[in-house]
């Protein structure tokens, strides 16, 4: 009988950025209450931090090449923090002012190293870039899927779409939610996150919400943690049964990010599913019908099937070593050898990376070298012949930039229309080696404030601290003294906003000299006198805030610009204009 390694058949989530709310209920509405936040948060704590404290640290997706470029990213961003709070805050807003939200298009980027690279992504970009970078700098962070949307009291499960994805944060010994459109940061509240955000899965794995039917959690084709054993159900019922035989679980998000299962089936009458843990295979027979295999690599027959991690899904996109030797774990088949230095490679969407114009020396199946001892031939054939051409040999000559997959099988001869062993090899041909930027992008977004250069940001009167907060997350203000001033104090020209990570720039309010927030005949008083050299303040922003008059030449403080600041005070001018013509606004596109 011949033997076929299966390709994934994935069901493909669009998650997108628009909330949206429930309606009246009906007999498929369910009654949302914290207990169901409560198994999220038991999840949690049983999988990441009692039972497999490693999983939550775990860098899932990209190579070792890209876990090194994201390792230093993480440093930098946290090198300051003390606490693991203040690294989530940090990561959490340096993302938010340095990568642009997107929602779902065919050039959204979900993989971190990717995200990291364009500097854009979607709310599964940037939960997988948060939680993965967090990861690197010791912090537990996990992506989680489900719907967002005010549910009230209730919700309908039948027809809602799975639309969000979001981030769930330790430290202080609590989960704490992170939402990648970053309005809402960092909060444990059970009764709001129970309003607000319902929970499919958390990196592939459903909690078990009890009383409610299987069926209607994450398309009814989900694994579920029931009595700490990770359990595959399809509508409502366990997998093996629904399909009768043998059955894979899982799914793909943005039919990119994998969170496949291979499950235990025994028929009882000596059929199976034929894998085994190759540790210890004996593991098995403690094993029940549609449990998921996990904890390690599983063979089938005498080839190596896939790497399971602790909670059941298999690890795609990503490296892992087996016995001293680095493989490319893909999307959804089994392991490829890499050619040459396995350390070197980055990941492109997920796919080995070469580059245009260079001798390509395509992965390889472990299982091509078996098969070809047990004289079988190897055919393949290019999926995308568009993007590269393959030949008779397996050679690969790349046309242009682009993801090319490659369909590689072997058979009893050329024209046998059979195979024996079949998959997938995905490499992307890139047009160049990627540069990354770790710079900082002081990137703000209300109305109330923006960017002048890199220390100085422009203020409307009476902008509030929480104001400044909200655009800023993670920001701390100080006066100019150094204190740190109420949440509805009015910030003044001169006073300090430092960002995670240590960047600070200073607030210039156009018109204020003395630093109260407002225009009044003092500041025109300060400016008069500093004109003619009675007044020094030696301060970048003291100049800036009192330069409404321009000059040639650089910004100078003059009697005409005393006289207008003067006459704004009295609503002689328009001060309303004085902002809009400093600095630059810059539009994230949230
Ligand atoms: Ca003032
Ligand atoms: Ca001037």
């Amino acid at each position: 009988m011949k033997k076929a390694i299966s390709i994934f058949v994935s069901v493909v989530l669009f998650l997108t950025a628009f909330p949206f709310s429930v309606s009246a209920a009906d007999d498929m509405a369910i009654s949302i209450t914290p207990d169901i936040t409560d198994a999220v948060y038991s999840y949690l704590n049983e999988v990441y931090v009692e039972k497999y404290p490693a999983l939550a640290l775990d860098f899932s997706f990209g190579s070792c090449s890209d876990r090194r470029v994201l390792q230093k990213l993480a440093d930098m961003l946290t090198k300051d923090c003390k606490t693991d709070e203040e690294k989530a805050i940090a990561v959490v807003s340096w993302a938010d002012r340095n990568i642009n939200y997107k929602s779902y298009v065919d050039t959204t980027y979900y993989f971190p190293i990717d995200v990291f690279a364009h500097r854009t992504g979607n709310c599964l970009g940037l939960g997988l870039f948060i939680s993965q970078v967090l990861r690197l700098a010791g912090v537990p962070g996990v992506f989680c899927a489900g719907t967002r949307g005010d549910m009230k009291d209730h919700i309908r499960l039948s027809d809602r779409e799975i639309d969000h994805g979001w981030v769930m944060i330790y430290y202080n010994n609590t989960w704490n939610l992170f939402d990648p459109l970053f309005d809402v940061f960092g909060t444990d509240d059970r009764e709001f996150i129970s309003r607000w955000y319902f929970t499919d899965h958390i990196e592939g794995v459903s909690p078990h919400y009890e009383g409610m039917p299987y069926e209607y959690v994450f398309y009814g084709d989900c694994i579920f943690y029931i009595d700490g054993r990770f359990i595959h159900y399809k509508d409502g019922m366990p997998a093996s049964e629904y399909w009768g035989n043998a059955a894979e679980g899982g799914s793909a998000l943005n039919g990119s990010v994998p969170y496949f299962t291979k499950n235990r089936y025994d028929s009882g009458n000596g059929g199976g599913d034929g894998f085994y843990h190759i540790d210890d295979p004996d593991r098995k027979k403690s094993m029940i019908n549609d449990e998921c295999y996990s904890g390690g690599w599983i063979n089938y027959g005498d080839m190596v099937g896939y790497y399971t991690k602790e909670n059941g899904i298999i690890a795609g996109c990503t490296v892992k070593e087996y016995n001293g030797e680095k493989l490319f774990l893909p999307y959804g088949s089994t392991p490829l050898r890499l050619h040459g230095d396995a350390d070197e490679y980055t990941l492109t969407w997920g796919a080995p990376t070469f580059i245009l114009g260079e001798e390509i020396i395509a992965p390889e199946p472990l299982w091509v070298e078996s098969e070809i001892a047990n004289g079988r031939v190897i055919t393949y054939e290019s999926i995308t012949p568009e993007i590269a051409t393959v030949s008779e040999t397996g050679k690969i000559t790349a046309l242009q930039e682009g993801y090319v997959s490659v369909m590689v099988s072997s058979r009893d001869s050329y024209d046998d229309p059979g195979n024996y062993c079949g998959g997938f090899i995905e490499i992307y041909v890139a047009a160049e080696k990627r540069e990354y930027d770790y710079s900082d992008k002081l990137i703000v977004e209300a109305t109330e404030i923006k960017v002048m250069d890199d220390t100085n940001f422009a203020a409307r009167e009476n902008t509030t601290v929480e104001a400044v907060k909200n655009s800023l997350l993670g920001a701390v203000i100080t006066d100019e003294k150094g204190n740190v001033p109420e949440e509805d104090a009015v910030i003044g020209s001169g006073w300090t906003v430092t960002l995670p990570g240590g960047m600070s720039v200073v607030a210039v309010i156009p018109g204020d000299l003395d630093s109260d927030g407002g225009v009044s005949s003092a500041d025109a008083r300060l400016t008069l006198r500093a004109s003619v050299g009675l007044e020094n303040n030696p301060n970048e922003w003291f100049t800036k805030a009192g330069d409404i008059e321009k000059d040639e030449g650089g910004a100078k403080l003059s009697a005409a610009d005393a006289r207008t600041i003067l006459r704004g005070s009295v609503g002689l001018e328009n001060r309303n204009l004085w902002y809009d013509a400093i600095g630059q606004t810059v539009n994230t596109g949230h």
